[in-house]
């Protein structure tokens, strides 16, 4: 049976480590293949990207470089890591995904969509996660959460504006693919938060053994 594709998507600080690893391990306390990865990274040459492209010293890095960059992460990511862990039926759990490029590159530096759209394309033949767990949070929330965890890279010292039209981005995207996009407010405890999580998890291996019957 194919695998299933989950992303954990929302701003900077929001949990989504937290609730990834969470997730993990129930899922593999249930003796299910489970695949962690992220974006960017989850590849050498996704890796070597992150480190350019989240390194605080390039504060000059234009917005067209930087989309390029995170497209390439991915094209690696799709074709090495993802589309493979899918055809062996694993389940795959991804640290942000196409939809951090929509808000960040998108909403945040302002790219057009057909650029975005067109990378897409590119990068993951229009491969689309099963389900997409958006942690809502504010982003005076998630920053002071990031800076607390004492961390800082590129996109943390942008100002707080930046990081509310991101969040304002991902609950657009979330309205307008409500079936694939489930939001859930991130501003509880880490326990309910995840409880959340697990009901959005479960529901789909629900449909997926529902449609295996079939
Ligand atoms: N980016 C992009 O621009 N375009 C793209 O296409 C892609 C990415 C794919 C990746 O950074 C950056 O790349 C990201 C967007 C950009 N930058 N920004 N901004 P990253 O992956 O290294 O970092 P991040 O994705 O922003 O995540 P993060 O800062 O590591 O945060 P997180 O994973 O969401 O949260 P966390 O580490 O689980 O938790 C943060 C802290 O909060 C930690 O101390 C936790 O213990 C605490 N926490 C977690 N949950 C709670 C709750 N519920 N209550 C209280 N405290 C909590």
């Amino acid at each position: 049976m194919r695998g299933l594709f989950i992303s954990f998507e929302g701003i900077e600080g929001c949990g989504k480590t937290t609730q990834l690893k969470r997730a993990q391990r129930c899922l593999e306390e249930r003796g299910l293949p489970v695949l962690v990865t992220r974006e960017p990274g989850g590849t050498a040459v996704g890796e070597a990207v992150r480190g350019v492209v989240l390194e605080p010293l390039h504060v000059g890095m234009a917005p067209a470089a930087e989309l390029l960059l995170y497209a390439a992460a991915r094209a690696q990511h799709v074709a090495e890591v993802i589309r493979p862990a899918l055809h062996d039926g694993r389940i795959i759990l991804c640290d942000r995904y196409a939809d951090s490029t929509a808000a960040y590159q998108g909403a945040g530096r302002g790219l057009p969509a057909e650029w975005l759209d067109t990378l897409h394309a590119i990068a993951t033949s229009g491969l689309d996660p099963d389900l997409t767990v958006l942690l809502d949070l504010s982003a005076a929330v998630g920053l002071e959460r990031a800076r607390a965890r004492g961390l800082y890279d590129r996109l943390e010292h942008e100002a707080i504006a930046f990081h509310d039209r991101v969040r304002e981005a991902f609950l657009r995207l979330a309205a307008e693919a409500p079936k694939r996009i489930k939001v859930v407010d991130a501003d509880q405890s880490i326990d309910a938060v995840a409880a959340e999580v697990r009901g959005h998890i479960d529901a789909l291996l629900s449909r997926r053994q529902g449609a295996a019957k079939k």
